[in-house]
């Protein structure tokens, strides 16, 4: 085997956002756009030399050309073995599980999420470190310092690699192993779960359920784990092919994006059960019978349910949450006597707290839910929690959330997407909400009064690392909040998510549809932001 060493020039905008390097497939199709990237995620790396390296992807547009490029690489930067998904794929939360099972270094997963694949769609690329985590700020920053500065990256030269069998070959020093994309993750959820309860959950002939894998990587942990492993009936999974393209949709589990789950959720002869997984197999959505559970909510009731899931029987040291995430779990939290973080956007974040067991759970409302199993996110295993639950506790989805917010009060949440607009438009928008900090505190705005408002700021309590500048929160003296932030993982101009929260502990309201108890929020922010006078949009593109 020879190496190369080619000479390249950085490219702007290298930066790694909310989670890894997101762009258009036809950015990266430029030649040495994904090897500059490659590299510098070696070049800021240490003492590899001789180690671990694993390597998977979503199984998008583009996936099997960059993992060839990335092994090659590897093999040159010299890496001594190499673990690579069958066919170049693994989930994110699959990556995470086979990182730590194998004691890897790191591992590169390949994947833009949630966003929509194919030749015209979002490729993407994250590094994760040893402890099956995304890289930390101060990993993601040293990436983007060296890609400001490439000269020449390192490739072997070897023919590509016959991925699609379970194979383990020398390329002279390095052993390359191609590992079955499902088997690890799925062993390490029959550890978690009761998987002999849920068996007889789901062929009980009373209980029924759909999982859609919206055409992207879960479909087949989906059908192993659901329909082969647990009894499901097949068809159970539906759109459970992983299809280069996700069959031209947009594999986000919401309530707009997974419309046919929801129909079939919200239809006549419903099934009790329903959840949906995104792109890469981390994010979820949970449905019961015509009812939609919030994923802050849905962290809430794990975590009040915990005690009934083997895994998790010995108690939570703690939970955590996004910042933008309801305060359901903080209630939770409260009433077992157990600490609570709210860290920044970003699943990152969790990384060192999940290291350090100052917290078992964590959540996002951005349909992410995990726990201390893996350092991902992980759809699939939100799935197994809450059936898990369901078939100990006998009961409907719904029901266990109106007894769940009569325990504890109901948080009453909504965001607001505004996607593709303008990005000048978007950053203007947050600065004139910023000239407003001095302003607002002790305004009456309506039934509300201002309490505080401020950039979100977070002092790791591990390393003492700070992250400013997460969000711009508006509080209101009853606790309600209205937040303002631009996402970190969108591709074409700039999303602006709103999102809304009012906590109420009043039984009598909870049934009420969380838009029109919101309504007045929904109005202040129209007001306080002035979302259509800088947008020009009169509404969001997406609502859950
Ligand atoms: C990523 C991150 C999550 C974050 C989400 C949305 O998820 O891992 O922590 O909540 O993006 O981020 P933003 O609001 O910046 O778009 P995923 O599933 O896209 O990897």
């Amino acid at each position: 085997m020879s190496t190369h060493s080619i000479t390249t020039k950085p490219f702007d905008g290298q930066k790694p956002g909310t989670s890894g390097l997101r762009k258009k497939v036809t950015v990266f199709q430029q030649p040495h756009y994904l090897e500059n990237f490659v590299q510098a995620i070696f070049n800021s790396l240490d003492n590899f030399q001789g180690k671990t390296l694993v390597v998977g992807g979503d199984g998008r547009y583009y996936n099997d050309t960059a993992i060839q490029t990335i092994l090659k690489m590897a093999v040159a930067n010299g890496f001594g073995k190499i673990l690579v998904g069958r066919n170049g794929v693994l989930s994110t939360p699959a990556a995470s599980a086979v990182i730590r099972k194998y004691q890897a270094f790191g591992g590169i997963i390949l994947s833009a999420s949630h966003n929509p694949a194919g030749k015209d769609g979002d490729f993407g690329i994250k590094y994760n470190i040893s402890n099956g985590g995304p890289a930390p700020e101060k990993v993601t920053e040293a990436i983007y310092t060296h890609t400001q500065t490439i000269k020449q990256y390192q490739i072997a030269d070897f023919a590509d690699i016959n991925l699609s069998q379970i194979n383990t070959i020398q390329q002279d020093d390095v052993v390359i192993q191609i590992i079955d994309s499902v088997t690890d993750y799925a062993e390490l959820m029959a550890q978690l779960f009761d998987f002999d309860a849920i068996r007889t959950l789901l062929t009980s002939g009373t209980f029924s359920m759909k999982f859609d894998a919206m055409a992207a990587v879960t479909g087949p942990y989906a059908k192993q784990i659901l329909e082969n492993t647990l009894g499901a009936p097949q068809g159970t999974v539906m759109r459970g092919e992983c299809l280069a393209d996700f069959d031209g949709g947009h594999p986000d589990p919401n309530l707009t994006y997974a419309h046919d789950l929801v129909e079939i959720m919200f239809g006549k002869s419903a099934p009790e059960f329903g959840a949906a997984s995104d792109g890469d197999g981390d994010r979820n959505m949970i449905l019961g019978k015509r009812f939609f559970v919030t994923p802050s909510d849905s962290l809430a009731v794990l975590a009040a349910n915990a005690h009934l899931v083997r895994g998790y029987q010995q108690g939570l040291a703690g939970i955590a949450r996004s910042m933008p995430t309801s305060g359901a779990a903080d209630y939770v939290a409260k009433a077992l006597g157990i600490p609570y973080f709210e860290t920044p956007t970003g699943w990152k974040f969790f990384g060192n707290l999940l290291d350090a067991n100052k917290v078992t759970l964590c959540g996002e409302e951005s349909f992410g839910t995990g726990s201390n199993h893996v350092r991902e996110k992980d759809g699939l295993w939100a799935v197994l929690f809450w059936l898990n639950i369901l078939a100990v506790r006998q009961q409907s989805v719904e029901s266990i959330l109106v007894e769940h917010w009569a325990k504890y009060g109901r948080n009453f949440y909504s965001r607001y997407d505004y996607e593709g607009v303008d990005a000048q438009a978007a950053e203007a928008l947050i600065h004139n909400l910023r000239q407003q900090f001095s302003s607002l505190p002790k305004q009456q705005l309506g039934s509300y009064q201002v309490d505080f408002c401020d950039d979100f700021s977070y002092t790791d309590p591990i390393d003492n690392s700070v992250s400013t500048h997460q969000g711009v929160r508006i509080v209101f003296t009853d606790g309600s909040r209205i937040v303002f932030r631009l996402s970190g993982t969108g591709t074409e101009g700039a999303t602006l998510r709103v999102y809304l929260e009012s906590y109420e502990p009043d039984v009598t309201k909870h049934h009420m549809d969380a838009q029109i108890a919101l309504a007045e929020l929904i109005a202040l922010a129209e007001q306080i932001a002035k979302i259509k006078t800088y947008t020009g949009r009169d509404k969001p593109s997406v609502i859950t």
